[in-house]
């Protein structure tokens, strides 16, 4: 869902969500005194529990690998986190000074993102005979497609349903062909999106409590370095904004009853990673030519959720991380962390209701501290906003909308009661003044 609020007109807006169909309160559920008490008691508890060492050490050597660089290969890592994604546009960006010969009234245009830079590219099917799809990226930033290098596509006969291009390598140092991080492949679909692969990963094995793993980088910003570890906020659930590591990425294991599926750990490259039950320091060098595994000692906080039923997946400095359930804290460990997906449970009068996070708000970026106890406020009561400033000629016309919850975070507003999608929650629109000014229907978008 695209983020409609129109300054104008969500100052205009004080809206109240009336699940009112569906008989969902939107207000805070209500603690009794002795629910707090226990709460309290609970807190106090867990706190003492968790009077850890302060601080994660640089432990004792545990593995060291050396990581080649080989080209893609079956089940490689960036299929599944580590690719970039970019939509294209018609609109010529204001630094490009000219147009190829050959290129059609309307080429598109795109950027890549090289570390903190972006690169402008544009792609299009010649006009000249034979009317190849050429793709060309502006190095070196001065506006001028003529001092660079054309690639031609080669189409995707795999893909029938969509016209798919392949380009590259694109070597982004100009006039070299060094294999690097800092070589990829544009991916250019139905002139829509293009998608940008590495080119090259650092592949090796280690071997961790005896058993033999193969560790796996990719510099997932084409920057030329393996080692930028997981800071929040990501760019989204998909994208760490980090470079990412995977363990036995091609390993497969038979299921019972037949079948085999992957056990590969993709995750964004952090400062310390949770394997098999253990902790490890992990320091790469720039270059990513080795990977070293260190015992980590880890110092623990808690998280407090306000006592919520909650699904949440985090990306921390101690990777990936899962709470499922209902408790008064959770323990993880010290550090930063980013809400990667949330699936939220408010229980009304023996109804379940469930929310599904699209945007993590302000816990994009908190902190765990050592023997600290972080509180966040999430859910209700929700505030709806939406897309209606685009159809507000239109009284009849449906609006888009989601929910915003005390931390800023949003949900779809496609809600589930009791495991089922709730046709379209009505909901009332109040001005200023509390009258209802327009009433209606979501819609799911
Ligand atoms: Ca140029
Ligand atoms: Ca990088």
């Amino acid at each position: 869902m695209k983020n409609v609020d129109l300054p104008g007109f969500r100052a205009f807006i004080a809206l109240a969500l009336v699940l009112s169909a569906s008989g969902l309160a939107t207000g805070q559920t209500r603690e009794s005194p002795y629910e707090t008490i226990v709460r309290l008691k609970r807190q106090a508890a867990a706190k003492e529990s968790q009077s850890t060492p302060p601080s994660e050490s640089a432990g004792q050597l545990v593995a060291r690998a050396e990581l080649k660089l080989v080209p893609p290969f079956q089940f490689c890592p960036a299929t599944a986190l580590g690719f970039q994604r970019q939509d294209t546009t018609t609109v010529r960006p204001p630094t490009i000074r000219e147009t190829p010969p050959g290129a059609p009234r309307e080429p598109v245009y795109f950027p890549v993102r090289v570390g903190g830079r972006e690169i402008q590219g544009i792609t299009y099917r010649s006009t000249r005979p034979p009317g190849d799809v050429k793709l060309i990226l502006d190095l070196d930033g001065d506006g001028l497609w003529s001092d660079e290098k054309v690639y031609i596509g080669r189409r995707n006969q795999l893909l029938t349903y969509c016209a798919s291009y392949e380009f590259g390598p694109v070597y982004l140092k100009q006039g070299r062909s060094e294999p690097g991080g800092d070589v990829f492949y544009p991916q250019c679909t139905d002139g829509k999106w293009l998608t940008f692969y590495p080119a090259f990963y650092r592949d090796g094995t280690v071997v961790l409590e005896g058993k033999t793993r193969r560790v796996t980088l990719v510099d997932t910003d084409f920057d030329g370095r393996f080692n930028e570890m997981f800071q929040p906020p990501a760019r989204g659930s998909r994208d760490p904004n980090s470079d990412v590591i995977s363990i036995d990425c091609d390993r497969l294991v038979d299921v019972p009853g037949g079948g085999r599926r992957s056990v590969a750990v993709t995750m964004p490259l952090s400062k310390v990673i949770h394997l098999d039950g253990r902790y490890y320091g992990v320091e790469v060098p720039e270059d990513g030519s080795v990977i070293e595994f260190r015992r980590a000692e880890l110092a623990f906080g808690s998280l407090d959720f306000g006592g919520k039923e909650i699904a949440a997946e985090f990306w921390s400095d101690a990777g990936p991380m899962e709470v499922n359930g209902v408790q008064p804290t959770w323990r993880l460990p010290a550090g930063k962390y980013y809400l990667r997906s949330l699936n939220l449970t408010e229980i009304e009068q023996g109804h379940r209701w469930g929310f599904k996070l699209t945007s993590p708000g302000e816990l994009e970026d908190f902190e765990i501290k050592p023997g600290q106890t972080t509180k966040v406020r999430i859910g209700p009561p929700f505030q709806a906003r939406g897309a209606m400033g685009t159809y507000f000629h239109n009284p009849t016309a449906t609006v888009r909308m989601y929910l915003e919850g005390r931390a800023g975070e949003r949900y779809s507003a496609e809600v589930t009661k009791n495991g089922r999608a709730v046709p379209e929650p009505s909901f009332k629109i109040l001005n200023a003044a509390g009258t209802v000014v327009q009433s209606g229907k979501f819609s799911y978008g």
